[in-house]
């Protein structure tokens, strides 16, 4: 369960986290139509504390609601300070941060008019999503029986909550069979993303990933593309296939939650030797020095608190 933190930002002010509460006739809790957001701050080595990759983050969420076509009632700029301070206030040097807005009150139906909009922000403590074993020693995933959305049902580009669905469905169904983690293919068959991660594989030295078609386009894949180019990588988008995974020297997962995470088998065939392989640590270690600010390369993309 997640652990109760003192505030939550709603509606413009903090309140306390058991009066953060909506209506069970909220529009969006029937028909998942809101948009939300993932972050992570860390604690940097000088002692101070960064969101990483805020405006990026911000960015998307607001493209999101475009996406779906909800007002969010608040400039950016106001959120992206409610982030800062959602952490500050419940004294929290690390953390997620979850913004959401959802409808509320008003019309029932599929033609939301005039329903009241909630906008929250959340912290919370939350460790590695994939457990600090897979984090190290790598995780076990399944090709879902679940296909991914395609790309005219759900909007790609928008973080939208109903998109959800799809996701914990092919993750339970992981779990249920003994996996760590579910891999949905698309429509066509080429390999999509995790339920909550995009993916990336290496062979012969050369780093790949699906262009941004089913799937979230993902701010920590596209800060792991930049991190593999600076590392003089040889960095490939192309579709991949099932049978890339099984054949691939390394393959792992990237997220805001899952950070960098080895996949050390898929479909009970092993990755390469079945370990986390040399690139991936190498672009994990690099990954983890950027988001507590050890690499000046990549200073731009923190926002202290
Ligand atoms: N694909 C999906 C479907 C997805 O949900 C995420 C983030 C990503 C890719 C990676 O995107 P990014 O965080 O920008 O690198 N998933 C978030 C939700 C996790 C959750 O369980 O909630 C996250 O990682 O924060």
């Amino acid at each position: 369960m997640v652990d109760k933190v003192e505030k939550i930002w709603m509606d413009g002010e903090f309140v306390d986290w058991d009066d953060a509460r909506v209506h069970v006739l909220s529009h969006t809790l029937h028909y998942g139509y809101g948009v939300f957001e993932g972050l992570r701050c860390y604690k940097c080595a000088d002692g101070r504390s960064a969101i990483f990759r805020l405006d990026e983050h911000a960015r998307r969420l607001y493209d999101s609601a475009k996406i779906i076509g909800l007002d969010i009632p608040y400039p950016p700029e106001v959120l992206k300070e409610a982030m800062k301070e959602a952490l500050r206030v419940n004294g929290m040097d690390e953390g997620y941060l979850r913004p959401m807005v959802m409808l509320g009150l008003g019309a029932m139906g599929l033609f939301p008019k005039d329903n009241e909009t909630h906008t929250i922000v959340a912290a919370w403590r939350w460790g590695a999503y994939l457990g600090d074993e897979g984090l190290n020693n790598g995780i076990r995933v399944q090709i879902s029986s679940f296909t991914r959305s395609i790309v005219n049902a759900q909007m790609t580009r928008a973080k939208v909550c109903g998109n959800y669905v799809n996701s914990i469905m092919a993750k339970k169904a992981a779990v249920a069979d003994g996996f760590d983690e579910a891999i949905m293919l698309d429509a066509q068959g080429y390999v999509a993303e995790g339920s909550g991660e995009n993916i990336f594989i290496v062979r012969d030295g050369v780093i790949q990933t699906p262009p941004l078609t089913s799937m979230l386009a993902g701010i920590t894949r596209a800060s792991a593309l930049t991190i593999a180019e600076d590392l003089g990588y040889k960095v490939e988008l192309r579709l991949l296939t099932r049978d890339d995974l099984y054949i691939a020297d390394e393959a792992f997962m990237v997220g805001t939650a899952a950070e960098i995470t080895p996949i050390r088998s898929c479909d009970h065939c092993a990755v390469g030797s079945g370990k986390p392989g040399p690139v991936t640590k190498s672009l994990q270690e690099v990954f983890f020095k950027a988001v507590r600010g050890e690499d000046k390369r990549y200073e731009s993309w923190l926002s202290h608190l």
